[in-house]
């Protein structure tokens, strides 16, 4: 039985990835680095960090740990940038009368996302105070596929493993949740990924019920 839900954020409550893309995109032209749209897809989820090694793979020259943490910062400068332009308009459909009708059906709700920009976006789409746990990149030492993310998520609400659900766009996401023993509906990127308990198109065709059943 599932007590608690556990949502992704980026891809899943509010589409910050465009803004992850350009800010990584912007970053790779002006390093002469080659980047696109496919190389992107395998960001999602991933920390700001590991994002960044995934990308100088494509890099003429080796890059110091200086450079690179210098590289990391520049981006998240430009991504920020365009988050301040975020707000509850941007909030994806379904998302919030999801979030909304759990709680009203008493089951929990969580964040669990790799961004250490979490509180600002929670913020910036006025969600700051709606989740009864929020566990982020500022927390862990171990990005998606490891579960430590949700396991922290879950021993927050007080809820076990088994009985979360999560709600994951990426595949790295999608697998973090089977590893921390939790059933998973994929959306968006995660759609297609064969073990996922339930795939939607959007949070808009969930209900409550569909979760419970699960
Ligand atoms: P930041 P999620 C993830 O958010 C993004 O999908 C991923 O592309 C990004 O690299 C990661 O957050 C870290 O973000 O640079 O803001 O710390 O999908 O786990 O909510
Ligand atoms: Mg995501």
């Amino acid at each position: 039985m599932i007590k608690a839900v556990i949502f992704d954020l980026d891809g899943v409550i509010v589409s910050t990835d465009e803004f992850h893309y350009l800010g990584w995109q912007k970053l790779a032209d002006e390093e002469g680095i080659f980047f696109n749209r496919t190389i992107n897809e395998r960001l999602r989820g991933v920390s700001r960090l590991e994002s960044l090694e995934i990308i100088l793979e494509k890099a003429a020259k080796s890059y110091s740990p200086e450079e690179k943490k210098a590289l990391a910062e520049k981006k998240n400068g430009y991504y920020r940038e365009l988050l301040k332009t975020l707000s509850p308009s941007d909030i994806l459909p379904g998302a919030i009368e999801l979030v909304n009708a759990l709680k009203n059906a008493g089951i929990k709700v969580a964040i669990g996302s790799s961004s250490k920009n979490t509180p600002f976006i929670l913020r910036q789409i006025g969600l700051a105070d709606t989740f009864d746990a929020v566990s982020d990149g500022n927390q862990i030492k171990k990005s998606k596929p490891d579960p430590e993310v949700f396991l922290l998520a879950a021993s927050k609400m007080q809820i076990s493993p088994g009985h979360c659900l999560v709600v994951e766009d990426a595949d790295a996401g999608v697998e973090a949740a089977l590893n921390a023993g939790m059933k998973c509906l994929a959306v968006g990127s995660a759609y297609n990924h064969p073990q996922a308990h339930l795939k939607a198109n959007s949070l808009s065709e969930v209900s409550v019920e569909i979760l419970c059943n699960l």
